[in-house]
C-alpha cells in the first residue's frame, strides 16, 4: 500500500449517497487522524461548499462507537452480547454457512444485500461478483431511485439533463421535491448565485416549508402526492396563454395535440382543490414559468416517494417540453446525471458469472422475503443466509416490523460487515468491521453534477477494520470461486475501468483530482433529440418498457394515465386516518448514517419529533413537546410532537431517520411506511403514508 507521506491536505470525494458527490479537501493529522473537512474550491460544482455533516467527519471516523474487531454473537439474536472472534474464524462461519444453506435450499437461499452507505463502485458494487460466482439471490434495487429515474426516462429516454452548473445562469430556477439546503447543498449555491447574478427567482415546491422554501421567492406547498396535478395546471395555463412554443412541440415532442386536448380540462380550479394550493398561485407561477425562457427544473426524489411518483416525475419533466426552455443556456431540466459516466462494471461485477435465470428480489420488500410470502420468493426457497453490507435495513426498509421479526428468525444466518453498531448489526450473527471512505481507495461519480472523481486511501484504518473488498475476496478465497476481480486490487479495478472507457488511470485522475464529463449542450438539452427512435420527448410514455436497467418484472400497472395526470394510487386520508405523513430527510443524518454522532443529534433536536399544524395538535389535544402516537395498519409508533405552522391542515412530517432506540418503544418510523411496490416496476413510497394520531 502506498499510504501518502503525511500530506497536508488529502483530496478525496464524499462517498456518500447524497446527488452533490462533493470534491473534498481532508486535513490529515498523522497517518490515521483526520482533521476538518472542506469542499473543494477549485471544483466548479462543490466551489468550495460542503454540509456541516461532512466537514466535521473526524467525529464519525474517530467515533468511540466504530466497530474494530470481528463479533460473533453469544446471546440470543438481538441481545447485544458478544465475543470477539477472529477474521479468519469469521470468514470461515460466513463460507460454512453458504455451503450448508446452498446444499440444503439451493444457492439462492444465499442473499448478498447492500445498498449506498459508500458510494464507490468497488466497494459497493464488488459484491455482485461474489453473488454471480455463488449464483445466489440478486436484488432489483427499489429504495431510492426507482419511481424518480423511470419517471425521468420514460419522457427523456436518458438519465441526463442540462448541465447542473447552468442553474446559474437561468432566470426562474424551480427546485421541486427536492429539500436541497438539507440533501444536496449544492443546489443551493447555484441557484442563490443565479438570484445575486441575474436576479433570477427561485421557486420551491415542497409539502413543508422546509430549509430550502424558507429561501423560496415563490414557496408553493401542496398536499403530499399531487405533483402531477400541479404540473398539469401549469401545462394546461401554458397552452391556454400562448406560452406553449408550437414550433418546439412540434419539431421535439410526440403527442403534443393530444396532450393539449388532454389538459383542457385541468384547469388551476380542478388543481387547487386537488393541491390546496389557490387557484391563484397556481395561474401566477404558470405564468411566471411561461414568460421565463430560461426555467430550469432542478426536480429532486422527494415527490417520486408517491405511488404516483413515477408518474409525478414526468408530469413536471413535461413542463419545459411545452416550453421550449430546453433550446435555452440556463433552461431545461435535469434529474441525475447517472446515465453520462459509461463505466463498465463487468470485472467488479464480475458479468462472466451471471446466470440470469438466478432470481432477482426487490430489495424494499425484505421483511416479506424474510418472512417466507412465497409471492415476494417467487416460489424459490426460503432466505437463509445472508451477507450486509452498506446499508442498515433494520432502519432504512420500510415495513420495519417485518424487517426485524425476520432478522430474528432462528434459522437464518445473518452476516453485516459495517462501520458502526446500527440497527441492523445489532440482530447480525456475525458482525465485521468496516473501513470508512479515507481508509480505502474507490472511484466515485456525481448524480448531481458530472464530475468523476477518485478517493485514495488517506490513513490507516482503526482496528482491524478491512474493506468490503476484502471480505469479497477472503469468502471467494473459502468457497473456492474463480475471477480473476477477486485477485484484483481496488486500484487494479479502476485503472480496468478507467481504461476501458478512455478516462487514463486512477493515478492520472487523481492527479488531474477530477474528469469533467458533462455532455456538449447540444446533447444535454437534448437538441439532437430525445434518447429515442424518433428524437421525440414523449408526453404518453410506453410506461411498461421504460428502459430503466435496475426494474423489477412487475408491471405494467394497467390503469397508468396515457398522460401526465393526478393518479390517485396514493394512500389517501380517510376517517380512520385523518393525517397523510412524510418521513423527509433530517439534515444532519444522511439516511440513518450519522444518527450515531452525537453533535448530528442534537442538531436535530435531541429525539425524533413528528411536525403537526398547530390547529391539528389543538383538536386533538396535543400539547407542544406531548408524547404522540402514529399508527396505520403496519403498526404504531410514540414520539414527540413539534408544533409547526410551515405545514398544510392534515400532513404530518417526521423528519429521520433517527436509530430505533431514539423512539420510546424501540421502533423507528418505518414501522408506518409500506413495501408494497410502487408502479411501474416497484419502489418504496416512503412519504405516502395515511395514519391517525393521538396523545399517547
Ligand atoms: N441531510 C441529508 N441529506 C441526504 C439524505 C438524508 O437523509 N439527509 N439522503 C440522501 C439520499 S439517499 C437521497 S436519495 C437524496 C434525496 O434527496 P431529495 O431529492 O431531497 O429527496 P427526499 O429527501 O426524499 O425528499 C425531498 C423533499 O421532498 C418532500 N416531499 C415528500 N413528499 C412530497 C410530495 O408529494 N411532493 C413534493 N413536492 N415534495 C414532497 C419532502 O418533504 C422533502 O422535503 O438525499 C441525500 N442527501
Ligand atoms: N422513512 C424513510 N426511510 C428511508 C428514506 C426516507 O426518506 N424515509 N430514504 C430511503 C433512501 S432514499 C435510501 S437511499 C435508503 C438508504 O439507506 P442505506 O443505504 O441503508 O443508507 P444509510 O442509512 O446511510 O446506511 C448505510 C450504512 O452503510 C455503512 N457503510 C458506509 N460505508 C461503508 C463501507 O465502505 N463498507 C461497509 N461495509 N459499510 C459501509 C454505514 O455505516 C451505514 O450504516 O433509505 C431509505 N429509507
Ligand atoms: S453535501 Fe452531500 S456530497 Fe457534499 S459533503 Fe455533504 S453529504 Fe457529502
Ligand atoms: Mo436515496
Amino acid at each position: 500500500m502506498n499510504a501518502p507521506v503525511s500530506p497536508r491536505i488529502g483530496h478525496s470525494a464524499c462517498p456518500h449517497d447524497c446527488p452533490s458527490t462533493c470534491a473534498l479537501d481532508i486535513e490529515i493529522l498523522d497517518g490515521r487522524t483526520i482533521g476538518r473537512v472542506r469542499g473543494a474550491r477549485e471544483n466548479d460544482y462543490t466551489a468550495g461548499v460542503i454540509c456541516a455533516k461532512v466537514a466535521r467527519y473526524a467525529e464519525r471516523v474517530h467515533n468511540p462507537n466504530r466497530l474494530l474487531h470481528p463479533l460473533r454473537r453469544k446471546g440470543e439474536k438481538g441481545s447485544g452480547e458478544w465475543e470477539p472472534i477472529s477474521w479468519d474464524d469469521a470468514l470461515d462461519a460466513i463460507a460454512e454457512a453458504f455451503v450448508r444453506e446452498t446444499a440444503r435450499h439451493g444457492s439462492e437461499a444465499v442473499w448478498p444485500y447492500y445498498y449506498a452507505g459508500t458510494m464507490g463502485l468497488v466497494q459497493r458494487d464488488g459484491i455482485n461478483r461474489l453473488r454471480h460466482a455463488g449464483r445466489y439471490s440478486g436484488f432489483y434495487d427499489t429504495i431510492c431511485t426507482n419511481m424518480a429515474w423511470t419517471g425521468w426516462i420514460a419522457g427523456t429516454g436518458r438519465l441526463a439533463g442540462a448541465d447542473p452548473r447552468e442553474m446559474a445562469k437561468s432566470d426562474l430556477v424551480v427546485i421541486w421535491g427536492t429539500n436541497a439546503v438539507a440533501t444536496q447543498v449544492n443546489v443551493m449555491t447555484h441557484a442563490v448565485r443565479a438570484r445575486k447574478e441575474r436576479g433570477a427567482k427561485i421557486a420551491v415546491v415542497d409539502v413543508y416549508r422546509t430549509a430550502t422554501m424558507e429561501q423560496a421567492d415563490i414557496a408553493l406547498c401542496l398536499k403530499p402526492g399531487t405533483d402531477a396535478a400541479l404540473a398539469c395546471a401549469i401545462m394546461h395555463v401554458l397552452f391556454r396563454d400562448g406560452h406553449a412554443d408550437r414550433a418546439y412541440l412540434d419539431r421535439y415532442t410526440d403527442r403534443p395535440a393530444d396532450l393539449e386536448a388532454h389538459l383542457k380540462s385541468r384547469t388551476p380550479e380542478w388543481a387547487a382543490a386537488i393541491t390546496g394550493l389557490s387557484a391563484a398561485e397556481i395561474e401566477a407561477f404558470a405564468g411566471l414559468i411561461g414568460r421565463t425562457k430560461r426555467s430550469f427544473f432542478r426536480l429532486g426524489y422527494g415527490f417520486s416517494r408517491q405511488r404516483n411518483g413515477a408518474v409525478a416525475m414526468h408530469a413536471a419533466a413535461s413542463i419545459p417540453a411545452v416550453t421550449g426552455a430546453w433550446q435555452y443556456e440556463g433552461g431545461g431540466a435535469f434529474h441525475s446525471n447517472s446515465g453520462i459516466f459509461r463505466l463498465d462494471k463487468a470485472m467488479i461485477e464480475g458479468h462472466s458469472l451471471r446466470d440470469p435465470s438466478i432470481r432477482q428480489l426487490d430489495q424494499s420488500r425484505i421483511g416479506a422475503i424474510l418472512a417466507g410470502d412465497r409471492e415476494a420468493l417467487f416460489g424459490g426457497p426460503p432466505v437463509t443466509a445472508m451477507l450486509i453490507q452498506n446499508t442498515n435495513p433494520a432502519s432504512v426498509a420500510p415495513d420495519q416490523r417485518r424487517v426485524r421479526e425476520g432478522f430474528l428468525r432462528p434459522d437464518l444466518f445473518l452476516t453485516v460487515h459495517e462501520q458502526v453498531m446500527t440497527d441492523t448489526a445489532r440482530l447480525a450473527d456475525i458482525v465485521l468491521p468496516a473501513t470508512m471512505f479515507l481508509e480505502h481507495d474507490d472511484v466515485y461519480k456525481g448524480g448531481g453534477h458530472q464530475y468523476l472523481m477518485v478517493g485514495p486511501k488517506l490513513v490507516d484504518p482503526p482496528g482491524e477494520c478491512r474493506t468490503n473488498h476484502q471480505v469479497h475476496a477472503g469468502l471467494a478465497q473459502r468457497l473456492g470461486f474463480e475471477h480473476p476481480g477477486f485477485a484484483m486490487t481496488e486500484r487494479e479495478h479502476i485503472d480496468w475501468m478507467f481504461a476501458r472507457a478512455g478516462y487514463g488511470s486512477f493515478a492520472s485522475v487523481e492527479a488531474g483530482r477530477w474528469v469533467d464529463l458533462q455532455p456538449e449542450f447540444e446533447t444535454a438539452h437534448f437538441l439532437s433529440g430525445f434518447a429515442w427512435p424518433d428524437g421525440k420527448y414523449r408526453f404518453a410514455p410506453d410506461w411498461p418498457r421504460v428502459p430503466v436497467g435496475n426494474n423489477g418484472p412487475m408491471g405494467p400497472w394497467p390503469d397508468m394515465p396515457e398522460f401526465p395526470d393526478q393518479w390517485s394510487v396514493i394512500e389517501a386520508a380517510d376517517a380512520a386516518h385523518p393525517f397523510r405523513l412524510a418521513t423527509s430527510p433530517a439534515r444532519s443524518f444522511l439516511n440513518s448514517s450519522f444518527n450515531e454522532t452525537p453533535s448530528s443529534r442534537a442538531k436535530e433536536g435531541g429525539r425524533p419529533e413528528v411536525m403537526i399544524h398547530p390547529e391539528d395538535a389543538a383538536t386533538a389535544g396535543v400539547a407542544a413537546g406531548d408524547l404522540v402516537r402514529i399508527g396505520n395498519r403496519r403498526g404504531t409508533v410514540r414520539l414527540h410532537a413539534r408544533l409547526f405552522d410551515g405545514l398544510r391542515r392534515g400532513v404530518l412530517v417526521a423528519e429521520g431517520l433517527w436509530a430505533n432506540d431514539a423512539f420510546v418503544d424501540g421502533e423507528g418510523i418505518n414501522v408506518l411506511t409500506g413495501a408494497d411496490p410502487a408502479a411501474p416496476f416497484g419502489g418504496a413510497a416512503f412519504h405516502d403514508n395515511k395514519v391517525w394520531l393521538e396523545k399517547a
